[in-house]
């Protein structure tokens, strides 16, 4: 299969936004390359390469200290190319992995000693096949012993339905790309303000506020998304986290600027005791606990 979505951005703006030192780029991906690790017989699409020492130069430029390598669904269960680059992050890098049903007790404990604290369940059938619930909350009583957590991406649609998995997860739980809300209806829709209920009624429950280029249906500067992404960094601003989505798989209609996105940040959190948590004590807290 070649290669099926638009390359990332060739030479990203230096942003103007410096984040704060210790920064976290909390959701971003390695593919490949290809001829190390090959990509699963079974995905959706087939990416470009974007291995680690692109991502890691990346984060460097952004001025970001460290990232959260997100296991996606063109690597399948197979979490070579992720283990590698937190193998070879300095300790920088820590990872969501995808792991089988049948995953092996010693598969998971090599995983958490590469620096793996969660694994991730994902709903979006263009990018997976449907597996049942009750199997991802197997995995994840599985997994609550190591500490980790279990990532859960969905689209907001699937709210009412998603709503008891989600309350019967045993692990803290974090919620990719605020479950893509429908930024045509604004943050006052009906729908986005259950979200936010439900996220403040548990504490368990996190949430990335990433993926404005997902999420927008103006393109950029992305002003749609800021009202969602600042109204959930007020509500839970101790659970919420931020990253780039770097290589940004699957952008069919154009490639974000990752300077820009970095440029975002302050229009997510116009305080720095929001953005302080936001970049720093929250990734810290869930991923650099041990
Ligand atoms: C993301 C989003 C996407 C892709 C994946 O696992 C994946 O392949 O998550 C997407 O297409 O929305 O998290 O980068």
């Amino acid at each position: 299969m070649d290669a099926n979505y638009i390359p990332f951005h060739p030479n990203p703006s230096k942003p103007r936004f410096a984040p704060p030192a210790g920064a976290v780029d909390a959701h971003c991906h390695v593919f490949g390359p290809e001829a190390a690790f090959p990509y699963a017989p079974e995905r959706k699409y087939t990416p470009c390469d974007a291995p680690k020492e692109k991502l890691f130069a990346l984060r460097d430029f952004l001025g970001f200290s460290r990232n959260v390598v997100v296991q996606a669904t063109c690597h399948g269960s197979d979490n070579r190319a992720l283990v590698d680059a937190l193998e070879k992050s300095d300790g920088k890098a820590r990872g969501v992995a995808v792991v089988s049903l049948k995953v092996g007790d010693s598969e998971l404990q090599a995983l958490d000693r590469s620096g793996v604290r969660g694994i991730r369940f994902n709903f979006l059938p263009r990018l997976v096949d449907a597996t049942p619930k009750e199997a991802f909350l197997a995995l994840a009583e599985r997994v609550k012993s190591l500490g980790w957590h279990t990532v859960v991406y969905f689209e907001m649609p699937m709210l009412e339905t998603m709503t008891p998995f989600l309350e019967a997860l045993p692990t803290t739980i974090v919620l990719d790309h605020m479950s893509v809300p429908d930024a045509k209806k604004g943050a006052d829709d009906t729908a986005f303000r259950a979200y936010l209920d439900l996220v403040a009624k548990h504490r368990k429950i996190w949430v990335k506020v990433t993926c404005p280029e997902r999420i927008s249906a103006k393109g950029p500067p992305y002003d749609d998304v800021v009202p969602f992404a600042r109204a959930l960094v007020e509500r839970i601003p101790d659970r919420v986290l931020w990253g780039t989505d770097w290589p940004h798989p699957n952008m069919t209609t154009h490639m974000p600027d990752d300077g820009a996105l970095v440029d975002m940040i302050p229009r997510f959190a116009p305080d720095p005791a929001q953005r302080k948590a936001l970049l720093i004590d929250n990734p810290m807290r869930l991923y650099w606990a041990k």
